[in-house]
């Protein structure tokens, strides 16, 4: 199964991997396994994107397979099964609807082996500080696409910091990010692209992989 399953996530088979993923459960076959199958064919489709090779459509595609494919092996893995790296609370920002790059990333990140606790789009400060509070996340996220949003990332650092809370590292993403806007908003990292930021969140917290 593994090679074969491997190879349909990346060659984007939709219907195929989730009839294989599906048929290995049903035949006995492992949950944990699959699911690190499936953390290997998403780490490839990242790097593929990233060196060009794949297109936003084979990454949209991947978060899809890759979702569909979780939501019947995740109630069948045991506790302890799924290797948490850290938790990341992740948003898109006050003004700001885009969701598509943030599901994306929610994606990716999840495949690597973060625990994602997803507050939406169009988040007031108040709520990612009433979120973090409540999950004591290692990272906090936000995803930003409009020029309007990078106004929210920054009050929302400074709401946080108000709040006290300070125990954990900010990673903004989406197309409206680069460095200067990290410094502006006060963040630790940037990323516009999703293999990228799952690289920098392992680096955040000094996590190997
Ligand atoms: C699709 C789209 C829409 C859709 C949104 C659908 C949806 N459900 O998300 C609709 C039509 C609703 C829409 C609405 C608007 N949009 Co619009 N939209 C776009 C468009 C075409 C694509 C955005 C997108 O999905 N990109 C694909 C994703 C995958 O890319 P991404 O978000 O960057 O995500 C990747 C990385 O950045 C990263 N990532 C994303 N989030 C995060 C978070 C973290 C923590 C990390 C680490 C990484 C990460 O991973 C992703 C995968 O690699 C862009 C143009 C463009 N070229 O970007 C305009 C664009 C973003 N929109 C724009 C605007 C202005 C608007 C509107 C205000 C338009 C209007 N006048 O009504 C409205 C409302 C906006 C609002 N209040 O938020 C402008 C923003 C300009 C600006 N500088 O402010 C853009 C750039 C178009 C333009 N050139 O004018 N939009």
């Amino acid at each position: 199964m593994h090679e074969e399953l491997f190879n349909k996530i990346v060659d984007m088979d939709e219907e195929g991997s989730i009839k294989l993923a599906k048929e290995y459960l049903d035949g006995g076959g492992d949950a944990q396994k699959l699911l690190n199958v499936c953390r290997d064919a998403m780490g490839v489709i990242g790097d593929k994107f990233e060196k060009g090779e794949y297109f936003l459509s084979e990454l949209l595609l991947g978060g899809e397979i890759f979702s569909s494919i979780m939501e019947f092996t995740l109630p069948l893995l045991k506790e302890g099964d799924i290797a948490k790296l850290g938790k990341i609370v992740l948003g898109t920002v006050k003004d700001d609807i885009h969701n598509i790059g943030k599901d994306i990333f929610k994606a990716f990140v999840e495949a690597a082996g973060f625990e994602v606790v997803d507050i939406g789009v169009d988040v007031p400060e108040e709520k990612f500080v009433e979120a973090v509070k409540e999950h004591k996340p290692d990272i906090v996220g936000m995803s930003c696409l409009i020029t309007a949003g990078i106004s929210s990332m920054k009050n929302t650092v400074e709401a946080l910091k108000e709040a006290g809370l300070k125990d954990f590292k900010i990673i903004i993403g989406g197309g409206r990010v680069d460095e200067e806007v990290k410094e502006l908003a006060g963040a630790d990292a940037w990323a516009d692209d999703a293999a990228r930021g799952v690289r920098l969140c392992k680096e955040l917290l000094g996590v190997e992989g």
